[in-house]
C-alpha cells in the first residue's frame, strides 16, 4: 500500500457515481413521459472496490500514483435496456450531452469479447464539484440488453468464485449461452419489429378510413347527398369484405368528388 487515504480518494467517484445516476434515471423518466417508452430499463452504479482496484492496477501495470488516468472504470454506471436497438440510442443520447465529455467507446457487441461477453462502453469524463474545486474523474457507462445483463451477471458471479480454476469445457458452455443469450435479443428484437409493423399498419388503416368517413360527412355539407349515401353504401360494404386496397381506391374517388364540391362544379 502507498499510504493513500482511499476514503478521499474514492470520494470523488462516490460523487460522480451518485451524480450520474441520478442524472440519467431522469433521463430514463423524461424519455417515458416524451415517448410513452423508455430505451433504458434501469440504472445501477458502483465505486469499485478497493481490492479489485489494487488488483487491476496490478494486472495493468499501473503505478499507484497513475491510477486515477489508468484505471479507468473506478466510476462504474450501468444501463440496462429491452432491446439491442435502445443501446444505440441510449450511446446516442450520452454522446450529445453537455455535462461530460466522452473520451472513446468500446462496441464488445460486434466485437464481442472471447469469454461471450457483450456491452457498450462509453469511457467519459465527468467533472466532479469538491470542496477543493472542480476535478475531473473518469467514468466507465455499461450499456447492455436485460440478456447481456443477465449472462455477464452470472459469469461474472461464476469467474469471480473460481477464478482461473474455472474449466475449459465450463469456459466453452458459458461462452455458448452468450451466443444463445444473443440470438433471445435478436429475436426479440424481430418480434417487436414486427409488433411495431403491425401498429404502424393499424394506424395508417384506421387514420384512412376516418378520413373516409370525415369527407363522406362533408359531401353532405356540401349538398351533395345522393353521392355521400352511395359512397358510405360502397364504404360500408368493403368495410364488410375487409377490402383494405378497395377503400383506398373508394377514398381516392371521393377525394375528387369533394374537391369539385369544393370548387362548386357538377358531378
Ligand atoms: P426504482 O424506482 O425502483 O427503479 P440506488 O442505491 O437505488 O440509487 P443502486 O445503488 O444502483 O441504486 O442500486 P441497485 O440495488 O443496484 O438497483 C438500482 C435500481 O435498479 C433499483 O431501482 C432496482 O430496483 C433496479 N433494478 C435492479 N435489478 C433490476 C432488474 O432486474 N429489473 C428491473 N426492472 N430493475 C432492477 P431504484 O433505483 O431504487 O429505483
Ligand atoms: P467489475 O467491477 O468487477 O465489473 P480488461 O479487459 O479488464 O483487461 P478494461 O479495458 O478496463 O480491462 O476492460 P473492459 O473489458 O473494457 O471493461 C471492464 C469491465 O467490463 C469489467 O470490469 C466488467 O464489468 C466488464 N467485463 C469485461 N469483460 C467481461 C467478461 O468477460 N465477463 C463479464 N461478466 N464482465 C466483463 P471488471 O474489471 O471486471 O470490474
Amino acid at each position: 500500500m502507498d499510504g493513500r487515504d482511499w476514503g478521499l480518494f474514492l470520494q470523488p467517484y462516490e460523487q460522480a457515481v451518485e451524480e450520474l445516476k441520478v442524472k440519467l434515471k431522469t433521463l430514463r423518466t423524461e424519455l417515458k413521459n416524451r415517448e410513452a417508452y423508455s430505451p433504458m430499463e434501469f440504472v445501477t452504479g458502483r465505486v469499485k472496490r478497493i481490492s479489485s482496484i489494487l488488483e487491476k492496477a496490478k494486472r495493468l501495470s499501473v503505478p499507484m500514483e497513475k491510477i486515477d488516468t489508468g484505471i479507468e472504470d473506478i466510476a462504474g454506471i450501468r444501463i440496462m435496456c429491452q432491446f439491442v436497438d435502445d443501446i444505440h440510442r441510449v450511446a446516442g443520447f450520452i454522446r450529445m450531452r453537455k455535462d461530460l465529455k466522452l473520451v472513446y467507446e468500446k462496441d464488445y457487441i460486434t466485437n464481442f469479447k472471447e469469454s461471450g461477453y457483450r456491452s457498450y462502453h462509453m469511457i467519459v469524463e465527468y467533472p466532479v464539484q469538491t470542496a477543493i474545486g472542480q476535478k475531473h474523474v473518469l467514468a466507465e457507462i455499461q450499456i447492455r440488453t436485460l440478456a447481456m445483463n443477465f449472462w455477464a451477471t452470472i459469469e461474472h458471479s461464476l469467474n469471480y468464485k473460481y477464478k482461473e480454476s474455472l474449466p475449459d469445457v465450463v469456459r466453452a458452455r458459458l461462452k455458448k449461452a452468450a451466443e444463445a443469450a444473443s440470438v433471445l435479443d435478436a429475436e426479440m428484437s424481430s418480434i417487436r419489429n414486427e409488433i411495431l409493423d403491425a401498429q404502424r399498419d393499424f394506424e395508417e388503416k384506421s387514420n384512412m378510413f376516418s378520413s373516409v368517413l370525415s369527407d363522406i360527412q362533408e359531401l353532405y355539407f356540401f349538398h351533395r347527398v345522393r353521392e355521400a349515401v352511395q359512397f358510405q353504401l360502397r364504404f360500408n360494404e368493403l368495410w364488410e369484405q375487409e377490402d383494405t386496397f378497395g377503400i383506398r381506391m373508394l377514398s381516392d374517388e371521393i377525394r375528387s368528388s369533394l374537391y369539385r364540391a369544393k370548387k362548386g362544379g357538377t358531378t
